[in-house]
């Protein structure tokens, strides 16, 4: 499940007002009094577009929308419209299984996430623009590829604000009938919580009632962003809006589609509690696995098909902080990581929607992954490698679409990550798989200004290719499950002097001899890099940019992988123009 903002960099957990976390008991977490979790006076507003890769299909190949189709990569479906989730299909099965809930079920293939991405950046682009015209100052982000959220907080106003009576649609509040019954379902997992929950009537406290009112109306705001979305781009959405990010995104899958759901604070606690625990963010299989120990220690029922929220509030806090110093990335931050998981567990989240400021991607990757035992020698790694190259040099043209010419941005850092079986590891392991990353920097201003696929192509592999020497790999005994480039670091580099674009500007010696290799838990060892140095002895300032950088590059590769290169491929490397094929008359001149 993706992350809506990014736990690393997450302030959501202040020291609660209380000071709970000093003096809580280790067995006795706070719980959520209903009138703290409506004291968060925010609106979010988090959306989800309906079966997204199925509606980009009805759209770009006119599928009828009555047929039951679902979208295959590899041996999986990644997703199926709701006609056949109707009969039973579901995301993330295998093909096999779906085709026994659905035999005359359409699958398609989806590995191609080109097209899904231009989709994705309109809807967002349209979301953006709804929520600012709504008010500007609606700090607006994007999540995953079809998730989005918005802080509504600064447009919602209680007095003298129309928009109740105008805005059409219905609204689904949980909760407002006596008896609910809803489906929380993790997908990667496929663990589902059924819960049936009967609402007494009771009076709302201030407090609540105030609440309620901000929320009804930003779910009106809601449905009028989602009906623009609707109109502008075809794609129908799902809304979730309560206090918080975390109450807005249970919220938005509460019911689907096409629907705007509220989530009132008050009403949250039950369905927390049976919630599946991978279902909070930033609790994935990893954290599970930790807690897995400490989770049976206290587990009510003996073997439960999965977690849920409940089973981790009954566990004492000081053993799960125990248990997550197991976790690489959380090592020495294990405290603060129990508070962020707890306070999830019972709603409270006070993280931050910050605006993204047009929602270009951070990171443009791209990856491939192989069986074990597949890939196997370098030269193959090297073919490879030609066609994620490729995929990255037409990403970085899409990016370039995101950003305005105000801000127009350029990648500044390449990295090539490795997933290798480690045959030492497999004895003891499972999946015996070590993960590592080598980066240098990167002209992205040199790479935008090639025009022609063919020049970027060679650009990027002339600037993986030093990694990949330095991964220091064996011509034939290697074995590769995972090959992924990322190019990060993106930079307004528009605002060099105005000569730069047309020289090749040589990245300091310091860069080009450092990679930073990056094991499986993230933990960074600054390593020298075993490639020569060279400089760019003698490069004249009249060759253009790609001349330069290739020279640059060329003196700078593997002989191993230099040998394995098509013989055109080297000469345009060296820039070595082929031998001009004797004519009869220069016979006849030597003679
Ligand atoms: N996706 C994927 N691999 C996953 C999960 C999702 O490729 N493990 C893709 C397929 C989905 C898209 O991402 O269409 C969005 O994911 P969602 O979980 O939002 O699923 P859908 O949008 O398809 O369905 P829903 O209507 O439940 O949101
Ligand atoms: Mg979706
Ligand atoms: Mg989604």
């Amino acid at each position: 499940m993706p992350d809506y903002y990014d736990l690393s960099s997450d302030n959501s957990v202040r020291d609660t007002d209380d000071g709970e976390s000093s003096s809580e008991s280790d067995d006795d977490h706070e719980s959520a009094s209903t009138e703290g979790l409506a004291s968060d006076h925010r609106c979010i507003l988090h959306v989800d577009v309906d079966c997204f890769y199925c509606q980009c299909e009805i759209q770009d190949r006119q599928i009828p929308k009555d047929k039951p189709f679902a979208i295959g990569q590899k041996h999986i479906i990644v997703t199926c419209n709701y006609v056949a989730r109707a009969m039973g299909v579901k995301k993330l099965q295998s093909r096999t299984a779906a085709y026994e809930a659905c035999p005359q079920l359409l699958i398609i293939e989806g590995s191609d996430l080109e097209r899904y991405r231009i989709h994705a950046r309109k809807i967002y682009q349209t979301f953006r623009a709804a929520c600012k015209r709504v008010h500007p100052d609606i700090a607006v982000r994007r999540g995953s590829m079809d998730e989005m959220m918005a802080d509504l907080s600064v447009a919602i106003r209680i007095d003298g604000d129309d928009r109740v009576n105008h805005s059409k649609g219905t609204v689904y509040i949980y909760g407002e009938n006596d008896k609910e019954s809803i489906t929380l379902r993790e997908d990667q997992t496929g663990a589902c919580s059924k819960i049936v929950q009967e609402f007494q009537a009771r009076s709302l406290s201030a407090l609540e009632r105030s609440c309620s009112e901000r929320l009804q109306r930003a779910s009106h705001i809601a449905l009028e962003i989602r009906q623009e979305i609707l109109q502008s781009t075809g794609f129908t959405t799902t809304m979730g809006v309560s206090v918080n990010p975390l109450l807005a995104k249970i919220a938005s899958g509460l019911k689907k589609p096409a629907t705007v759901n509220v989530l009132f604070p008050w009403r949250s606690q039950s369905l927390l509690a049976s919630m599946p625990l991978r279902m909070i963010p930033g609790v994935g299989r990893t954290t599970v696995k930790a807690l897995q120990h400490c989770l049976e220690k206290n587990a009510v029922s003996s073997q439960p098909s999965f977690w849920t929220c409940q089973d981790l509030l009954s566990v004492p806090k000081q053993n799960i902080v125990s248990c997550l110093e197991q976790v690489p990335v959380f090592k020495h931050s294990c405290e603060v990581q129990a508070d962020i998981i707890l306070h999830r567990c019972i709603g409270i989240d006070h993280g931050q929607i910050h605006d993204d400021e047009g929602g270009a991607p951070k990171t443009v990757s791209v990856e491939n992954s192989f069986r074990r035992g597949t890939l196997v020698r370098k030269d193959a790694l090297c073919a490879e490698m030609e066609e994620l190259y490729r995929r990255l040099s037409r990403l970085l043209q899409e990016r370039r679409e995101w950003s305005h010419s105000s801000n127009f941005a350029y990648p500044t850092t390449i990295r090539l990550t490795l997933r290798t079986v480690d045959e030492k590891l497999a004895s003891e392991k499972r999946r015996p798989f070590v993960t590592r990353s080598k980066q240098s920097s990167f002209d992205g201003l040199a790479f935008m200004q090639l025009r022609d696929p063919a020049q970027q192509v060679s650009f990027l592999r002339m600037a993986i290719l030093p990694l990949l020497h330095a991964f220091g790999l064996k011509s034939d005994a290697i074995d590769i499950t995972r090959a992924s480039i990322a190019t990060t670091g993106f930079q307004d580099l528009s605002a060099r002097p105005k000569d730069s674009p047309t020289s090749f500007t040589q990245p300091s010696q310091s860069n080009l001899s450092t990679f930073v290799e990056k094991t499986e838990h993230g933990k960074s060892n600054r390593a020298k890099s075993r490639s020569p140095r060279v400089a760019l002895n003698g490069a004249s300032t009249e060759m253009s940019i790609h001349e330069q950088a290739s020279m640059f590059h060329y003196n700078k590769i593997d002989p191993f992988i230099l040998s394995q290169l098509p013989p055109d491929v080297i000469s345009e490397l060296r820039h070595v123009k082929p031998k001009k094929r004797p004519r009869i008359d220069d016979y006849f001149k030597r003679v």
